[in-house]
């Protein structure tokens, strides 16, 4: 397998763009493909202050990386969950921090839930989940910190690593389902909402400029580019529906190359044609009467109804 652009060895081959690359070709290729997708769905450019939170992983260091290389103000949260009695979350950190140590200049802040607001992920869903998985909370919980320092910090967007494979898979769920509401909120980028004035946006847009890349492919690039990341999921990730999802897509593709990419980019094209508009009523927000950030519920945000509910056990 030679490297379409040079002919030395290919150390990658990507079935659906039928191109197989060499390390050196590769490691071009990617920064290319993110940048093209920061550009066709205007995420953010040169002069924003970028939030790119970071979990320790493949996806969201190697983004990182592509981002400071492409020159873009990229600055990393890393959010202290406590997984694992804070063990998992520890050593997730441990990679944040060596990845930073060697790229000068690269900054980032941690916000440890426990020490900052009391409870660890596991212990809040003991509580309020009656020892049920903590996904739903935990993803609850990371968007609204999310949302505030990118609030407090001023930043213009945030950044995820989620790659193809992710939103294929939540594409995936939220089509067996047909929900209306979910599949009309999927996209590689969300805008800033309820602005207390035209400067300041309450909540951040939300930026996934991996989106095109397949799983492999961000995977392939964080080891070729030496990247040192964690190589265990989360426990409560093992045995995950959007896993079974994955797998199940993953067949598809070997049976069918290129069929991951086609779903996903179909579905955008026929958003972009007007199929899932945002139905009127999601868009009416207040702002929570705790922490200010835009919510569809009249009183509390649901963040803030979890701490409430802690708060009075
Ligand atoms: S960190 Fe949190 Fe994930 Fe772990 S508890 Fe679930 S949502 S699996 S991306
Ligand atoms: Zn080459
Ligand atoms: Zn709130």
């Amino acid at each position: 397998m030679k490297c379409r652009k040079c002919g030395a060895v290919a150390v990658i081959k990507m079935q659906q763009h039928k191109l197989a690359l060499c390390e050196e070709h590769f490691l071009e290729w990617i920064p290319e493909q993110t940048e093209r997708a920061i550009e066709k769905y205007k995420m953010f450019g040169p002069e924003d202050r970028i939030l790119v939170a970071v979990s320790g992983g493949k996806d969201s260091l190697s983004l990182w990386d592509v981002l400071l290389r492409l020159g873009y103000q990229a600055e990393g949260l890393y959010i202290h969950l406590g997984i694992n009695g804070g063990g998992y979350s520890d050593s997730s950190l441990g990679y944040v921090e060596r990845f930073t140590a060697a790229r000068e200049g690269a900054k980032f802040q941690v916000v440890d839930l426990k020490a900052d607001y009391g409870q660890s992920v596991p212990e809040l869903a003991r509580v309020k989940h009656r020892g049920r998985k903590p996904c739903a909370l935990c993803g609850l919980v990371k968007r609204h910190i999310m949302n505030r320092v990118a609030y407090e910090g001023g930043y213009h967007a945030i950044a995820t690593g989620h790659n193809l494979d992710d939103e294929a898979a939540v594409l995936m769920q939220n089509t067996l389902r047909w929900q209306a509401g979910y599949l009309a909120r999927q996209a590689p980028v969300l805008p800033s909402v309820g602005r207390r004035s035209p400067t300041e946006p309450r909540l951040a847009r939300k930026a996934k400029p991996f989106v095109r890349l397949y799983e492999r492919e961000t995977a392939a690039y964080a080891i070729v580019r030496g990247i040192e990341y964690i190589y265990d999921e989360c426990p409560y990730a093992v045995g995950s529906t959007t896993n079974f999802y994955k797998e199940l897509l993953n067949q598809l593709e070997s049976h069918s190359p290129g069929a991951k990419l086609s779903f996903y980019l179909s579905f955008l094209q026929a958003k972009g044609k007007g199929l899932f508009s945002e139905p009127a009523e999601i868009l009416k927000l207040n702002d929570c009467q705790r922490c200010g950030q835009p919510t569809t519920a009249p009183g509390l945000c649901a963040f803030c109804r979890l701490w409430q509910r802690m708060d009075s056990g």
